[in-house]
């Protein structure tokens, strides 16, 4: 697989004795300490905290990766006894880690992965009024795009360069109240591809509008695999209503991440390359954070690897960019929460984890009271942590058609109660996760 740098020039070296299908116990090494990377991707490093890479096989030497990796790893992965072995090297950043083994296939090759779709020219659907996003756009959208019909591609490219346009003009960090003739404030989590899902949160909840205003707080690609419907979606709101929805940039919504995850590769199924550039001008915009009546933090990951970093560095990262690798910016889109005190890295070898003393120390220095953040499956859908000063929201239910959680959302008033709703997953259109991924995936951490 060319992704992967797979190189056929090289002698295949028979199975290692024992290595046979569902067998598997872990069979990756990592590259000792750094070496080059022979096809030029440069320096592959060591990263802490490792734990393995989750691979399966299926019916070529197209071996596929699925899981959460991380960057440096070298995977020598063998392909059944049939087919010989493999080598692979992975020479990309990627997201945490697993444990490895080689699966059965998940499908037949009879049976059609990605469903298929109308040429462009029998692409029909809503038109913007005279340019304009409107409340009857948004919902003759959301029905063609829930029959699994494709919008117009010049509609597609009004709303990108709109929601381009107005991102750009975002600060870092929004500062938010309430409107006044709103009650709330609902914040969603990662919603990661399950357009469906997402219906479900506009029947019970309502569409965005001036008195139902939303924050959607990262991760609204990759995984599932209708990431295009999802963030076309969610723009196309963020146009309507731009004082009223409010979209920060999750971990996913990144060249790398969405690549390897599936939606780099459902926008070019769907349009192509350009529309695809059209969404990533959008992403690199996202503002990181939103703080909520001057008191609360949403922010799609979590806090600063330092204690001395506070809001007022947050205001000041740069984000017109990919995200480095370490650092304020990558901390905030990668953290997660622990139980107990301090600091650690995190076992997805990106960012950190911190205990409920660095939350607690975090919102004294930077004078607020509650972080919301997301990133994280939660069992319910959300979870209130380090002593309540922490709330984990995540709105995928079932999450990968796998994980069998409730999704939910969270309104969020003056008063900084958290009110949250649960809901469960709706059926789909038969494409399993990451249908469109390099890495055509059935597992993940
Ligand atoms: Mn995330």
């Amino acid at each position: 697989m060319a992704t992967f740098g797979s190189d056929p020039g090289t002698p295949r070296p028979p199975p290692p004795a024992g290595r046979r299908r569902n067998t598997m116990g872990p069979w990756v090494r990592e590259a000792d300490d750094e070496e080059e990377d022979p096809e030029g991707g440069g320096r592959l490093r060591r990263v802490a905290g490792k734990r393995g890479v989750l691979v399966r096989q299926q019916r070529s030497l197209e071996s596929t990766l699925v899981g959460e990796l991380a960057r440096g790893a070298i995977v020598e992965l063998a392909t059944d006894a049939v087919e010989g072995a493999a080598r692979v090297r992975i020479s990309a950043p990627l997201e945490g880690w697993v444990t490895a083994r080689l699966l059965e296939p998940l499908s037949s090759p009879e049976e059609p992965i990605i469903a298929p779709l109308s040429p462009p020219t029998e692409v029909d659907g809503p038109e913007l009024d005279d340019g304009r996003v409107t409340d009857t756009y948004i919902k003759q959208s959301l029905e063609h795009l829930k029959q699994q019909k494709l919008l117009k591609r010049d509609v597609v490219v009004s709303i990108l360069t709109q929601a381009k346009d107005l991102l750009e003009k975002e600060a870092t960090v929004v500062d938010l109240e309430t409107p006044t003739d709103a009650p709330h404030v609902t914040v969603c989590g990662d919603v990661h591809g399950q357009f469906y899902d997402l219906l479900t949160i506009f029947e019970a909840n309502g569409l965005p509008s001036q008195t139902n205003p939303y924050i959607f707080n990262g991760d609204f690609v990759d995984r599932g695999s209708f990431s295009f419907e999802v963030a076309i979606t969610l723009l196309a709101c963020k146009v309507q209503h731009p004082n009223c929805v409010h979209l920060n940039r999750g971990n996913h919504e990144t060249r790398t991440m969405a690549r390897f995850y599936g939606f780099d590769g459902e926008v070019r199924h769907k349009y192509d390359d350009d529309v695809l550039e059209m969404f990533h001008a959008c992403f690199v915009r996202l503002p990181l954070c939103c703080v909520l009546h001057k008191r609360c933090l949403v922010v799609h990951g979590g806090l600063p690897s330092e204690d001395q970093s506070t809001l007022k560095d947050i205001r000041k990262i740069e984000r017109r960019c990919e995200p480095p690798e370490l650092g304020l910016f990558c901390d905030v889109l990668w953290s997660d929460p622990q139980p107990f005190p301090g600091r650690q890295p995190s076992r997805r070898g990106v960012g950190l984890s911190f205990g409920p003393d660095v939350t607690k120390r975090f919102l004294e220095r930077s004078d607020l009271a509650l972080v919301v953040r997301s990133h994280e499956v939660r069992d319910r859908g959300y979870e209130v942590e380090h002593g309540g000063l922490l709330i984990t929201v995540f709105s995928a239910p079932n999450y990968c058609d796998a994980v069998g959680n409730q999704g939910a959302f969270v309104h969020l008033s003056q008063d900084l109660v958290p009110r949250f709703a649960t809901f469960n997953a709706a059926p789909h259109p038969p494409i399993r996760p990451m249908a469109y991924s390099t890495f055509a995936a059935l597992g993940f951490a």
